[in-house]
């Protein structure tokens, strides 16, 4: 809690009631003459013809998954498609006010919410704009195709892109939007504010509120809406996305200059269920959805329920909310309620809700009655409408025609996604700016007493200094934040206790002197959030740094780390980057559910860079390499090692800018006779296990500290395991499915012809982390590495065991899954 706001026991204490503000429930009145005046009757039509065009593209993909042709063109199409027939409306309605400017991220079900929003941009743009668009994606290859058959204007050209560009990603093409690596449930196209669309529930929540922090923090233009269904309500990453998004924070301590509140617009697309569980009624108690934007703030969200079956009544809510966002009053929660006529998927047999529930909704169908309503006042006539269809019919037609086709839309080559699997880029500034700071760095206090540190750990005779007078890895992680804070503008760092508190462990003490909150701030206890958002801010251009403070809460953000981080630079086919840099920290003292180190589980997730640095010279040189790079990276810390000093770059830790090169382990201690490789922590147990080895037995042992799990380069590894010829691996990682386990099967692998033994693992016990007095019966420690030597490597003359390291033991162990 910051000093400066004060929590008055007298205030707190009195007695009072919760006054709840009414929420509108579908309150739009259709006015014709007043419509008429405010759209405009070309917009109006344009209006039809976009909900036609979602229409008969759904019912296309729907025709060739159910029959496997549409209009004599056979196709197979193998994946999903979540189509939305009956909610074209919603689409169409929420995209008349928004411009390129603002941004849309949705659902598995966003086909049309997609060509809603290139449509409208396509009427807003200029044919130059589009022309340049069009020419310059994906060095124009999509263009290419389209232009052949296309002999009307621009606009019609860029309609045919849309829709080709849509159908070529669903069918997963190389002149899809991502080049099929998305496909349909991913699918979308940024130049046209068409954002990622999520094929979890509710993964999009705090992906957009990260995108909207992004506007907000940079000033950019527009606003964001999140689109999501009825049933997402149940997800918890949805609740932490309205709870981050409406902070108080954005009123009460950023600088007023920033504008308030990020402008975000939580749109339920609410059509009563989920797959088959009916939300009001059954799976949820919000009875109407909207009344839960009154449990998040005050101003209950602004909430809304709204008719979602009629465009205008659509339109006219996000006129009024974007107002709201703008002047950064949000965010804003809409209800609206919609139906759809198609089931959840063309597999789907509608068990779930009556054939009468269907006709009643098909009975007001969204496009039939907004075309009787234009026919009435006179704006469309048969014959237009007829006329209408028809385009309609040809145009998808021909998108189906072209991206059916091999010939014309081959798939990408086979090594094309290896290639776009990171970004790979190094980038001082993710914008071009000045970083807003509130200090000269000089004049931190903690860089003022860094200087009064030793930034070499040992004394002469070998001996670690006092604490208090070494540089520790704590302050090179803390020298590294500030550099890159003063480089880049973009630069946020937020999460549980960031600010005052001075970061999870000290470590980022000193940085709230020197930034103002919008660059660093602390988040609600909501670590999917943390990281979802985190994942929004990067996509949309920005560098962030989140935290989850002990790894153990890697759990709470499983979703996020493992669906949402990892993916969205090779699902976009490397048109997005993610320069996200993901702190957490293995802890210990703190027993069971504070004390693990999860390496294994991101390790094992494709599209993650994983670090973990045992040195300060490497705490700061890895994490300036990640913070110059353009991709996720989990950077592992050790609660073990914050207060050590430098004890192997004997000129210290350097006070200038350095990075340590990707993927490339280092040798701590040079050996003949054994390879000790460490992760982590357990570098420090293993050198002294080594010195005992060479002091009392004259073993040699090398010492390899890994440092990085992905990327990771072999070839100091094979080189040493070429020289000795044994290898022990050893981390504080819980022995069963270790990454320790992936090394060892690797080198195995590689070098199996050198190995003298098999390789022995040590990792923690399979147990759980007991309270710090037992801890040497759980990590990894000195003797464990001596006695699996002796047992399993290299027999050491006269040497009596301390524990039970032995094969025997394994296998007991493993037995009872202990
Ligand atoms: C986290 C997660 N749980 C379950 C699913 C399977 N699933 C896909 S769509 C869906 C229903 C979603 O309902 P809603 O959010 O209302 O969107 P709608 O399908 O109605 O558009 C479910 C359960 C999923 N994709 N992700
Ligand atoms: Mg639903």
């Amino acid at each position: 809690m910051p000093k400066s706001m004060f929590v008055k026991p007298e205030e707190v204490r009195k007695s009072q009631f919760i006054k709840i503000k009414d929420i509108p429930v579908n309150q739009y009145k259709s006015d014709f003459p007043q419509e008429l005046e405010k759209f405009g009757e070309k917009k109006l039509i344009q209006i039809y013809y976009h909900m036609l065009i979602i229409r008969e593209f759904e019912t296309m993909l729907n025709s060739i998954k159910i029959q496997g042709s549409y209009s004599g063109i056979s196709y197979n199409h193998r994946g999903p498609a979540h189509l939305s027939i009956g909610q074209e409306a919603a689409a169409v309605g929420q995209s008349v006010y928004l411009n390129v400017n603002d941004f849309i991220f949705g659902s598995h079900r966003s086909h049309g919410e997609i060509i809603a929003k290139c449509f409208s941009a396509i009427d807003q743009l200029k044919e130059d704009e589009l022309l340049k668009i069009m020419k310059s994606y994906s060095g124009g290859a999509c263009l290419k195709v389209v232009e052949k058959e296309s002999k009307g204007s621009i606009i019609d050209l860029a309609e045919d892109f849309i829709l080709y560009g849509l159908l070529a990603e669903i069918f997963g093409r190389d002149n899809g939007f991502n080049k099929g690596l998305g496909g349909s449930m991913h699918a979308f196209f940024t130049p046209f504010g068409s954002m990622p669309n999520n094929a979890i529930v509710g993964g999009s929540a705090d992906i957009s509120v990260g995108s909207a922090l992004f506007k907000r923090i940079n000033q950019k233009p527009g606003m964001v809406i999140c689109n999501i269904g009825d049933a997402s309500m149940g997800c918890g990453p949805v609740w932490e996305a309205l709870t981050l998004a409406s902070m108080d924070q954005y009123h009460t301590l950023w600088d007023k200059k920033m504008g308030g509140a990020p402008p975000i617009m939580f749109n339920f697309f609410d059509n009563f269920y989920g797959m088959g569980g009916q939300t009001s009624g059954e799976t949820m108690g919000y009875n109407i959805l909207a009344r839960v934007g009154a449990g998040v703030n005050p101003k209950n969200l602004h909430a809304e329920r709204i008719d979602g079956y009629n465009p205008l009544a659509v339109a006219d809510a996000i006129e009024r909310k974007k107002k709201i966002l703008l002047a950064g009053e949000g965010p804003v929660l809409l209800d609206t309620i919609t139906y759809r006529i198609s089931g959840h998927s063309p597999s789907d047999a509608s068990s779930y809700r009556t054939k009468e529930e269907i006709a009643a909704w098909q009975k007001v169908d969204c496009i039939k009655e907004y075309e009787d309503y234009l026919k009435k006042n006179n704006i469309l006539v048969s014959d237009k409408v007829k006329d209408f269809k028809g385009r309609v019919k040809q145009k998808i037609t021909k998108a189906l025609k072209l991206a059916s086709s091999l010939e014309i839309s081959p798939r990408v080559e086979s090594d094309f996604i290896e290639k776009v699997m990171f970004s790979n880029q190094q980038k001082d500034k993710m914008e071009d700016g000045i970083p807003e700071v509130l200090i000269p760095k000089k004049e931190n206090s903690r860089v003022v007493s860094i200087n009064f540190k030793s930034r070499f750990g040992l004394d002469k005779k070998g001996k670690p200094l006092p604490k208090v007078k070494v540089f520790s890895y704590r302050d090179a992680i803390f020298e590294a934040m500030l550099y890159r804070f003063y480089e880049d503008p973009t630069m946020v760092a937020y999460g549980e206790e960031n600010r005052d508190w001075g970061g999870a462990f000290g470590v980022y003490r000193g940085l709230t002197e020197a930034l103002p909150y919008h660059r660093l701030f602390n988040t609600s206890i909501s670590e999917g959030a943390i990281i979802g958002s985190g994942v929004g801010y990067a996509l949309s251009g920005g560098r962030a740094v989140v935290e989850l403070m002990y790894c153990d809460f890697i759990g709470r953000a499983g979703d996020e780390l493992f669906n949402q981080v990892p993916k969205w630079q090779s699902m976009s086919a490397g048109k997005l980057s993610m320069p996200l840099l993901v702190k957490v920290s293995v802890g210990n003292k703190y027993g069971a559910q504070h004390s693990q180190d999860w390496s294994a589980l991101v390790a094992h997730i494709p599209g993650l860079k994983v670090m973990f640095p045992a040195t300060p010279y490497d705490a700061k040189g890895m994490l300036n390499l990640a913070l110059r790079g353009t991709d996720p990276v989990i950077f592992f810390e050790s609660q073990k090692l914050y207060d050590i000093g430098e004890h192997f770059v004997s000129k210290g830790v350097p006070e200038d800018y350095y990075e340590v090169p990707e993927g490339e382990p280092v040798i701590r201690r040079k050996g003949e006779d054994i390879t000790i490789i460490t992760i982590g922590a357990t570098l420090y147990p293993a050198i002294e296990a080594a010195n005992e080895l060479e002091k009392k037995y004259n073993v040699s042992t090398e010492v390899i500290d890994l440092r990085f799990i992905n990327p990771l380069n072999y070839k100091t590894l094979v080189e040493s395991v070429k020289k000795t010829g044994k290898v022990l691996i050893v981390s504080d990682a819980c022995e069963r499915a270790s990454f320790s386990h992936t090394v060892a099967s690797n080198i195995s692998q590689f070098v199996f012809d050198y190995l003298d033994a098999p390789i022995a693992v040590i990792g923690s016990r399979n147990w759980i982390t007991p309270a710090a007095e037992m801890e040497t019966l759980f990590f990894p420690q000195k003797e464990w590495i001596i006695d699996a030597i002796h047992e399993r490597l290299y027999p050491l003359a006269g040497y009596q065991v301390k524990t039970n390291q032995s094969m025997t033991e394994q296998i007991r162990r493993n037995k009872f899954g202990v």
